[in-house]
């Protein structure tokens, strides 16, 4: 079966009701490859606003974070519930942003992924290795690592959409080369079918993460295990249209 590219938009903490409506007109307006399913993810604040904006079936929006209770005394935090309420489909779990600021480790971002998913919420999971983890060789014993704390908490990948995000390659302008990317997707897949099965593991779309523009985009296009892209810094700019059309 076919995977659908996926292209995710991250916004990070950027944007304002300006901005993002000028994001959504891009989108709305423009000629989108009908093959794609893109998930934009504005700040929460700006959630609600987004879903009322977006005028194509193929996109819908996203969260960047939620938490692993519904509700109750925990100030600052995001629920499924109510990301679900306003009109999220999708969350961004796991990224390195959220691992490295605000010290979510393995563990917690498994259980607010299994927390997600039982919700109702489907995951964009973020999995990736540091630069000295690269330079020391054990890029696949990180994202096998952080893939098992998910593996032990989540029985049904249907709705996950794993996001392969080399934490050197974030916002630094240096991409991964598409050669490399595929070669640590495929071991990636690899991985899955050993532990969630043939079948859930070749379903699976694993996007590329880290500097994807719309230069760069292209260069990702045949390779067979790169199944889309979570996009930061260029999903708020007109190229982002491009990278969603970077497979027509
Ligand atoms: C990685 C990516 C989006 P950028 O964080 O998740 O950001 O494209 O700016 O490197």
């Amino acid at each position: 079966m076919a995977r659908t590219f996926f292209v995710g938009g991250n916004f990070k903490l950027n944007g304002d009701k300006k901005s993002i409506k000028e994001i959504v007109e891009r989108l709305n307006t423009a000629n989108l490859a009908e093959n794609v399913e893109v998930v934009i993810c504005p700040p929460a604040a700006y959630i609600d606003y987004t879903v009322q904006l977006v005028n194509k079936p193929q996109v819908t929006v996203g969260g960047q974070n939620t938490y692993l209770k519904a509700s109750g005394a925990f100030t600052g935090e995001n629920s499924v519930d109510q990301i679900k309420d306003l009109g999220a489909k999708w969350v961004i779990l796991g990224h390195s942003e959220r691992r490295t600021y605000f010290h979510e480790d393995d563990k917690i971002v498994a259980d607010k992924t299994k927390f997600a998913l039982d919700n109702g919420v489907g995951v964009i999971l973020c999995i990736g290795e540091t630069l000295e983890e690269k330079k020391a060789g054990i890029t696949l014993e990180v994202v096998e690592r952080q893939l098992n704390a998910v593996i032990a908490e989540v029985k049904d990948w249907t709705n996950v959409v794993i996001a392969y995000e080399p934490v050197w390659a974030i916002g630094t302008g240096l991409a991964a080369t598409a050669e490399d990317a595929q070669d640590i997707h495929a071991s990636i897949r690899k991985f899955l079918v050993s532990k969630i099965g043939e079948k859930a593991a070749e379903e699976i779309r694993i996007l590329y993460g880290g500097s994807a523009n719309g230069g760069n985009c292209s260069t990702f296009k045949d390779k067979k295990d790169i199944d889309g892209f979570l996009v930061g810094g260029a999903s708020l700019k007109p190229e982002f249209v491009d990278i969603v059309n970077s497979r027509m």
